[in-house]
C-alpha cells in the first residue's frame, strides 16, 4: 500500500528525511485537494508506489521520495489532501503543518481541471503563507472529455503565480514540473520572498512568524466567515475568467450511474454482486496458476528427493527438509499466491473506478445506526488490503470516537494474509462437498458470507463501543463522490 515505516508518519522528520533534505537541491511539497492526483504525480516523479485510487483520503500522512533531473536532486513530499488550511481532520492538519513549518522550498499546489473553483481557495490560502507556489492544473484529459477549457496563461496572470497543465498518467507532461521548479527558483532568488504577503499578515517579520499567526488564528477560530467568503468569491471570479464550458454538453453519465449504484433498492445488492464477481473470478481463476505452480514444485521435489538420496544425510534430515520445509512452503505458495495475485488487481480496479465511496454512501445508514458513519466502510475496504493500512486510514475521520471505533473493529475484515486462507478453506471444505460449477459458486458464497459476518460483527461491536463509551458524541458523514474514472495500469 506504499505505507512504509521509513517513508511515512513521524518518520517524515527523521534522520533519513533530514539527510535527504540537506543533500537535495530542492524540497518540494505536493499539496492540493483530495483526489486530484498528487500521489500519482509523486509516484511518477519518484518511481515510488504511494497508494493511489479514485476516492478522497488515501494519503493520510506525509511521504517523501527523491528524484534526479539534469544533475539536480529533488526531494518531493506527498501531502495528504486538504480542502483548506483551516483544517478539520488529522490528515488535513498534517498537510497544513508541513506547508507552514516543513520549510519546503516550493509548494506545488495540484488542482483539478474539472473542478477548478473548488480547488482555488486552497491555492489562495497557501499563497497567503508563502509566495513560493507553483500551481499544477492536473486531470486536463478529463477536463477535455467534459469539454472544459482552461486558459492557463490567464490563470497565471490572475493568480500572479506560475501555472502548468498536466495529465499525471503521462510522464512527458509531468517532466515540465522540474523545469518550472528550476525556472521559478531562479526568479525567486532575485526577489524578496515576503514582499507580497497576504492581507492578514502585512507586518509579519518572516514566514515563520506569519505561519504561527495564521495557525493561532485557526486554533482560536479567529478566521471569521468573511475571510472564507472573500476567498470563495475570489476563486469564483477567477474561474469565471479562465474557464469556458461547452454548453451543449448536457449529459452527465456519472449522475445517471449514481442514481442506480447509490439507490436504496439496488445499491447494496449491486455492491454485494460486485464483491461476489471478484471473489468468484479469484476462486475460479486461481485454480489454473495454482495447478501450474503445484506441478512445477512437485517436479523440483522429485529432483530433490533423488539428490538427497545420494547425499550422506540421515533419513530424518532428508524428510525434515523435503517433506517438512520444502513441501510446506511450496504448497502454501501454490495455494496462497494465485488468489492474492488475482484479487488485488481486481479490487484495485473497483477502487480506481470510484466504487469505494459509493459503498460508503450505501452503508452509511447502517453504520450511523451503530453510532459511526459510512466512512468506516472505506477503512474496512482498506483492511482487505492490509489491516494496518486500514487502521492508519482512520485519520480520515473527524471525530475521535469514530477513529477509535474504526480502528478497534478493522480486524474483523480479513486482510491480505487471511483472505487467501479463507478462500482455500472454503474451496476445500465447503466447495469440496459439491462438484462441477457448484463447487466454485458455493466457495464464493461462503467467502461472501464470512465477510458479511465480519461486517456485521464490526457493526455490532461499533454499536457496543459507541453506547458504552461515547454516549453523547454524534457522528457526521461528509464524503465527496468522485467521478468514475478509467482504471490505469501501474
Ligand atoms: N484521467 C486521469 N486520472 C488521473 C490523473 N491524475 C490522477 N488520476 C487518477 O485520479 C485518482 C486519484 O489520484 P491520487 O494520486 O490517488 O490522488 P491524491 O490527490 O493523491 O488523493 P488523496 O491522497 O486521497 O488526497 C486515481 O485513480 C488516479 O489514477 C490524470 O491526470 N488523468
Ligand atoms: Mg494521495
Amino acid at each position: 500500500m506504499g505505507l512504509t515505516s521509513n517513508s511515512t508518519g513521524l518518520n517524515i522528520l527523521n534522520d533519513t528525511y533530514i539527510e535527504l533534505k540537506s543533500k537535495s537541491n530542492y524540497t518540494i511539497a505536493l499539496a492540493g485537494n483530495p483526489n486530484v492526483g498528487k500521489s500519482t504525480i509523486f509516484n511518477s516523479l519518484t518511481g515510488l508506489k504511494q497508494h493511489t485510487g479514485n476516492w478522497p483520503g488515501k494519503t493520510v500522512s506525509n511521504a517523501f521520495g527523491v528524484s534526479t533531473n539534469n544533475n539536480k536532486q529533488f526531494l518531493f513530499v506527498d501531502l495528504p489532501g486538504t480542502y483548506s488550511l483551516i483544517s478539520n481532520s488529522e490528515e488535513e492538519e498534517i498537510a497544513r503543518d508541513y506547508i507552514c513549518f516543513g520549510n519546503p522550498d516550493i509548494v506545488v499546489v495540484v488542482v483539478d481541471a474539472t473542478n477548478l473553483q473548488r480547488c482555488l481557495p486552497l491555492v489562495l490560502q497557501v499563497k497567503e503563507l508563502t509566495q513560493n507556489v507553483i500551481v499544477c492544473v492536473n486531470l486536463l484529459d478529463e477536463a477535455k472529455k467534459k469539454k472544459i477549457k482552461i486558459n492557463l496563461n490567464r490563470l497565471s496572470k490572475l493568480l500572479e503565480l506560475p501555472v502548468i497543465g498536466t495529465i499525471a498518467k503521462k510522464k512527458n507532461s509531468i517532466i515540465q514540473i522540474y523545469n518550472e521548479i528550476v525556472k521559478f527558483d531562479k526568479k525567486r532568488n532575485n526577489n524578496n520572498n515576503n514582499n507580497n504577503i497576504g492581507k492578514n499578515t502585512k507586518d509579519a517579520k518572516d514566514a515563520k512568524e506569519l505561519n504561527n499567526r495564521f495557525l493561532n488564528k485557526i486554533k482560536n477560530k479567529q478566521l471569521d466567515d468573511n475571510y472564507v467568503i472573500d476567498i470563495v468569491n475570489k476563486s469564483a471570479k477567477i474561474c469565471s475568467e479562465v474557464c469556458s464550458y461547452d454548453k451543449k454538453e448536457k449529459t452527465n453519465i456519472d449522475i445517471k450511474i449514481d442514481k442506480i449504484l447509490t439507490s436504496k433498492k439496488f445499491g447494496i445488492p449491486i455492491m454485494i454482486a460486485f464483491l461476489g464477481i471478484i471473489f468468484w473470478l479469484t476462486i475460479v481463476g486461481s485454480n489454473y496458476p495454482s495447478q501450474i505452480l503445484f506441478n512445477f514444485f512437485s517436479y523440483i521435489q522429485t529432483i530433490l528427493i533423488q539428490l538427497f538420496s545420494i547425499l550422506p544425510f540421515p533419513e530424518w534430515i532428508n524428510n525434515l527438509f523435503i517433506y517438512g520445509i520444502y513441501q510446506t512452503v511450496t504448497w502454501i505458495i501454490s495455494v496462497m499466491l494465485p488468489p492474492m495475485a488475482i484479487f488485488f488487481p481486481l479490487f484495485t480496479f473497483l477502487e480506481d473506478l470510484g466504487f469505494l465511496p459509493r459503498f460508503a454512501f450505501n452503508t452509511d445508514g447502517f453504520f450511523s445506526k451503530c453510532g459511526t458513519s459510512g466512512k468506516q466502510m472505506i477503512t474496512m475496504c482498506m483492511g482487505f488490503g492490509c489491516n494496518a493500512a486500514g487502521v492508519v486510514g482512520t485519520r480520515i475521520f473527524e471525530s475521535k470516537k469514530e477513529k477509535i471505533i474504526a480502528s478497534v473493529t478493522n480486524s474483523f475484515v480479513p486482510c491480505n494474509g487471511r483472505y487467501p486462507f479463507l478462500i482455500t478453506i472454503s474451496t476445500i471444505f465447503l466447495g469440496g462437498l459439491f462438484s462441477g460449477h457448484f463447487k466454485s459458486i458455493i466457495a464464493t458464497l461462503s467467502v461472501i458470507l464470512i465477510i458479511l459476518i465480519g461486517i456485521f460483527l464490526s457493526m455490532f461491536i461499533s454499536n457496543l463501543i459507541s453506547k458504552l463509551f461515547f454516549k453523547n458524541d454524534s457522528s457526521t458523514f461528509i464524503l465527496e463522490l468522485p467521478p468514475y474514472r478509467r482504471p490505469q495500469m501501474r
